[in-house]
């Protein structure tokens, strides 16, 4: 199952085997608690050869943009993902990000992941719970697990998209996890406002997934130009 396909990327790594090896059983290893440091979110430049045109700047001297999207009418929350244009390679960090289930709910509601990032669903509750994961465009399953009490599972998503999170013992529960290979993603706010705090100026191409609707808007970061309005209301 997909256990193996944990096992499978973690033997791409040193050091990603022994929590790989930890999240698969069913109680969390608590030695994992100490992960490895945050990986910059910003590829290393090459040191050899300059970079003939605009290079990623470092982390920490980047802007703060602001702007607007539009809301989705199934009140699920917007995100807005920022690619590079043209696309540059993106190292996906090791640190892991996590969807918990608790008081009978999937918590964060919209979970922002990176393709090879290590993504944790963990049963915080006095609860057996499952877990379903789908691909909201293909239908295709991602993997279907149970989660024992306190039990975590570790899972690394390969293609880029959105998911639906479902537990088929709780149906009201619900979430999304959306996957992406781009340096930054945010969650909107209920009125459709999002921020980035650090964003390397460039041209991009503005993501918007609202609910089931999807658009795509070509923008250009520079200072003074960091507000943005993404269509609609
Ligand atoms: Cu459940």
């Amino acid at each position: 199952m997909s256990c193996g396909q944990s096992a499978l990327r973690a033997r791409r790594k040193t050091g990603r085997l022994h929590r790989a090896a930890c999240f698969v059983a069913t109680v969390a290893c608590a030695s994992c608690g100490s992960g490895p440091p945050v990986m910059p979110a910003v590829m290393e430049t090459p040191t050899t050869a300059p970079a003939a045109t605009a290079a990623p700047e470092p982390a920490g001297t980047g802007l703060q943009v602001t702007g607007t999207a539009p809301t989705s009418l199934d009140g699920s929350l917007t995100v807005v993902v920022l690619e590079p244009v043209p696309a540059t390679p993106f190292e996906p960090p090791e640190d892991p990000v996590q969807m918990d289930q608790l008081g009978m709910e999937f918590l964060p509601p919209v979970l922002l992941a990176n393709v090879g990032q290590p993504v944790h669903f963990h049963n915080s509750e006095d609860v057996l719970h499952n877990v379903r994961v789908y691909n909201i465009d293909t239908q295709e399953t991602a993997f279907n697990i149970s989660t024992p009490i306190g039990g975590t599972y570790e899972h690394y998503f390969d293609t880029a998209g959105t998911y639906r999170v479902a537990c088929d013992i709780h149906p009201a529960m619900g979430a999304s996890v959306v996957v992406t290979s781009a340096p930054y993603a945010a969650v909107a706010s209920r009125d459709g406002s999002f921020a980035f705090d650090d964003v390397a100026a460039g041209s991009y191409t503005a993501v918007v997934q609202a609910g089931a609707e999807r658009s795509r808007h070509a923008i250009t970061i520079a200072p003074g130009a960091t507000a943005l309005t993404l269509g609609g209301t």
